[in-house]
């Protein structure tokens, strides 16, 4: 090797190394060295400028220079090191290859189920209500305990769509002050299968075909309903997937529930049986099967845009925590539905949802795969006060959480992780293992021991142990693969659901069997199913064999006869109308006051008002369009505010309504056009103000139930507070009386 360097742009020549704190410097130009970052208080600021609350330091991100993962400062990081400026690149190139292999390594496997999700972190606070019946800590009276919260789809990848239908994941984990508590549900009360035996075979079933990896995200094939119609424990949960709570408006507005009955156990010892609902403040609300699929072209993120959105601008999503309380009899049966059995629900007439604390979500993640990607849920992390059941799907989930992180997250120390992490003090006695970043210290992890001076010690009962609740096991018990007779209905419940829900929400659930099974391509199967919904109601398995073109055949089994449960429909009440988004058209004239009347109003009335106009940039006064008819979706809506005319802009998009622009130029702006007639059928509330009356003319919708005209901006804000509480303007959806009581 030749001694002689090549001299180095902008330094002298050759000269003594130094020893001193070099500066970093750019060719030609004077160092300028940058600020130590200031590590007070919140370093960080989301894109849209409001801060996380991260620490730089706790972000791995404590020095203003680029430096390698072992903290050596590095000068250039847009170059690879090469023999000469044309020649190859030099396998001493440390830098590079630290880039490129921990880049190659930045994927961890995606959940097999569950895969895509949005997370936030909250505050649980307990009512008190819960003191007699359990003795966990988390729910004493204005207790607050943090929380991190993970919604999710169950069928999608990582990069599906929102708003597929699908069930939804509820998961929240409580760092509460004796251990973590996750509370693993989803937003529909029970589930496809009664054993966690069967878990592999529904997932695969509704999972995309192996041979060519289709569908997506979807229900909509063979195999599912090949599955669920063979299977037919899986009807009921199926036909709530069928239903408008399959497709959810809004994280903020799904309901959440545990599924499995728990116990509880009370300070004395008693024990009691629950079931957990999560209510959302906002109400259930969903979207119309049309809005579902605009949403996913329109916006895969809808949901995790909702959800960041709403935590970012204040409205944080809450939902009030209850239980279902039922007697720990021997027979863990309450008036005649199996507790045991996790295809069951019991109407909350018969037993009402009593709240226990009240959940809100106020923080966004800092960082995605920091956080809701490596956050790992266990239904097995339970605290004193709550044990589980005999439940066979849930004693299979006691084994499974925990075995798929130790694949998804690479080893057995992922609760380490800043977001696993116990907020309770640790001293588990595991040691080493992939990936450990505790340094333990001692020298006797086993018990007992004299060496550690007997460390840690096993907490004595009035120390608040977990203690697993010694429940009898049957008597004459023999080893059995089985299950009890009451495992065999199938169909009663799936029969409540569908009679319990308004006519309207029945048409959609004839609607999404006809669709799903129009594209199953085997006969069999799509009769096989007919036969199913023969068994949950004669008219919905004749809806939809009418509208696949098949005859209904023979139920597989009598309808039972049920009492329908009001409270499963979601229509019918009315909620608070915060955070609800209503889109204000303007057209190129649009008057200043009503503009800023209407404005002002949405904001004081806790809604959020979007300005649509033609072009983005000032429209009137201080208002700034927010979306322009180019990019503004009816679907991002809950109602429409038409302020003045709005004629067709020359930049109208191509092929859209083209020929009803040019015929008639003065007419309305074909995007606008196509937004309202969208939020129309969707039953949004549409009002005009001033000359947008001349809008709903044009396209035929004046008169119609929920479209008004009215005088000025803040008139039109009135009747939205008037109309929107409802949802929707319910009485809009066609119905073809087939299914009406
Ligand atoms: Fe899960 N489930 N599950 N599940 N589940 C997973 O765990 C499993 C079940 C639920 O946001 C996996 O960490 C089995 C019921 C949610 O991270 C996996 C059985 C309910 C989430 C797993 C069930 C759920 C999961 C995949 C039948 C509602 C997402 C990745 C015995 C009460 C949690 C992971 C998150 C995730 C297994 C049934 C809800 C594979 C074996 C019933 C919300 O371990």
């Amino acid at each position: 090797m030749s001694a002689k360097q090549p001299p180095i742009p902008g330094t002298p020549g050759p000269q003594t190394p130094s020893l001193e704190e070099p500066t970093p410097q750019t060719a030609g130009e004077a160092p300028v060295a940058p600020a130590a970052p200031d590590q007070s208080g919140p370093a960080t600021v989301s894109p849209t400028g409001q801060a996380t609350g991260a620490d730089q330091a706790a972000m791995a991100q404590g020095c203003p220079y680029l430096t390698t993962a072992h903290g050596v400062r590095l000068a250039d990081s847009d170059h690879s090191l090469k023999a000469g400026r044309r020649g190859p690149t030099l396998l001493q190139d440390h830098h590079l290859r630290e880039k490129i292999s921990h880049f190659d390594h930045e994927r961890i496997p995606e959940r097999v189920v569950h895969a895509r999700g949005a997370g936030a972190h909250g505050v649980f606070r307990g009512y008190g209500t819960a003191a007699k019946i359990t003795q966990a800590g988390v729910f004493a009276k204005d207790k607050e305990t943090p929380v991190f919260v993970r919604f999710s789809t169950v069928l999608g990848s990582r990069g599906s769509a929102d708003l597929a239908r699908d069930t939804r994941g509820f998961a929240t984990k409580f760092y509460t002050d004796e251990g973590t508590w996750d509370l693993v549900g989803n937003n529909i009360p029970v589930f496809f299968i009664q054993d966690a035996i069967k878990f592999p075979d529904v997932v695969h079933a509704a999972k995309p075909h192996p041979d060519r990896e289709i569908p997506q995200a979807q229900s909509a094939h063979d195999t599912f309903w090949d599955f669920v119609s063979l299977h037919t424990e899986a009807q009921h949960h199926t036909i709530w997937n069928m239903s408008d709570r399959g497709i959810p408006r809004s994280y903020r507005t799904m309901e959440g529930f545990g599924v499995h009955t728990f116990r509880f156990i009370a300070p004395d010892g008693t024990t009691s049986l629950v079931k957990f609902h999560w209510k959302p403040v906002l109400g259930v609300h969903s979207v119309t099967w049309e809005e579902a699929l605009v949403t996913n072209g329109e916006d895969p993120d809808f949901h995790r845009r909702d959800l960041a959105d709403a935590i970012e601008a204040g409205a944080f999503p809450e939902w009030e925590l209850g239980v279902q309380v039922f007697e720990d009899n021997e027979e863990q049966m309450f008036q005649g539905i199996d507790l045991l059995d996790p295809t069951k629900l019991v109407p909350e007439e018969l037993a009402p949802v009593q709240p226990l604390g009240r959940m809100t979500l106020n923080a966004n993640p800092s960082n995605y795969f920091a956080e809701t990607e490596q956050v790992a849920f266990n239904p097995a992390n339970l605290v004193p006060g709550i044990d589980v059941t005999n439940d066979p799907l849930l004693q299979g989930r006691l084994f499974s959480y925990l075995d798929t992180q130790l694949s998804r997250l690479g080893g057995p120390n992922w609760t380490q992780l800043p977001i696993n992490r116990p907020h309770a003090p640790v001293n588990d006695m595991l040691r080493d293992g992939m990936h450990q970043t505790a340094v333990h210290r001692g020298v006797a992890p086993y018990r007992p021991n004299s060496l550690d001076g007997g460390m840690p010690f096993e907490t004595p009962a009035d120390g608040r142990p977990f203690i697993d609740h010694p429940q009898p096991i049957e008597a004459s018990a023999e080893k059995v693969r089985g299950h009890a007779a009451s495992f065999d209905d199938h169909f009663s419940q799936a029969r409540l659901f569908f009679l319990s829900l308004s006519e309207v929400e029945r048409e959609h659930v004839a609607q999404a069997y006809t669709f799903e099974l129009a594209k199953c391509y085997e006969e069999t199967i799509r009769v096989r199913q007919l036969r199913a919904l023969a068994a949950i109601d004669a008219r919905l398995a004749k809806t939809v064999a009418d509208g696949l073109g098949l005859e209904v055949p023979e139920p597989a089994e009598a309808p039972a006869d049920v009492q329908p449960s009001p409270a499963l429909s979601q229509i019918g009440k009315t909620w608070p109308v915060d955070g609800r988004q209503v889109g204000l058209v303007v057209g190129p004239q649009v008057d200043e006051k009503e503009l800023g009347d209407a404005v002002q109003g949405f904001h004081d009335a806790g809604m959020v008002p979007l300005v649509i106009a033609p072009k983005g940039g000032p429209v009137a006064g201080e208002v700034v369009a927010q979306r322009a008819y180019l990019t503004a979706a009816s679907v991002e809506l809950d109602a429409v505010v038409v302020l003045g005319a709005t004629p067709p802009a020359p930049d109208a998009r191509h092929g859209l309504d083209a020929k009803a622009a040019a015929d008639d130029r003065d007419a309305v702006d074909p995007r606008v056009a196509k937004l309202v007639q969208e939020a129309w059928r969707h039953a949004k509330a549409v009002v005009a103000v001033g000359e947008g009356a001349t809008v709903l003319d044009e396209l035929g919708l004046t008169g119609t139930p929920g479209v008004l005209a009215v005088d000025g901006g803040a008139a039109a804000v009135a009747q939205l507070k008037e109309l929107m509480p409802a949802h929707r303007v319910w009485e809009r959806f066609p119905t073809t009386g087939r299914l009406a009581d």
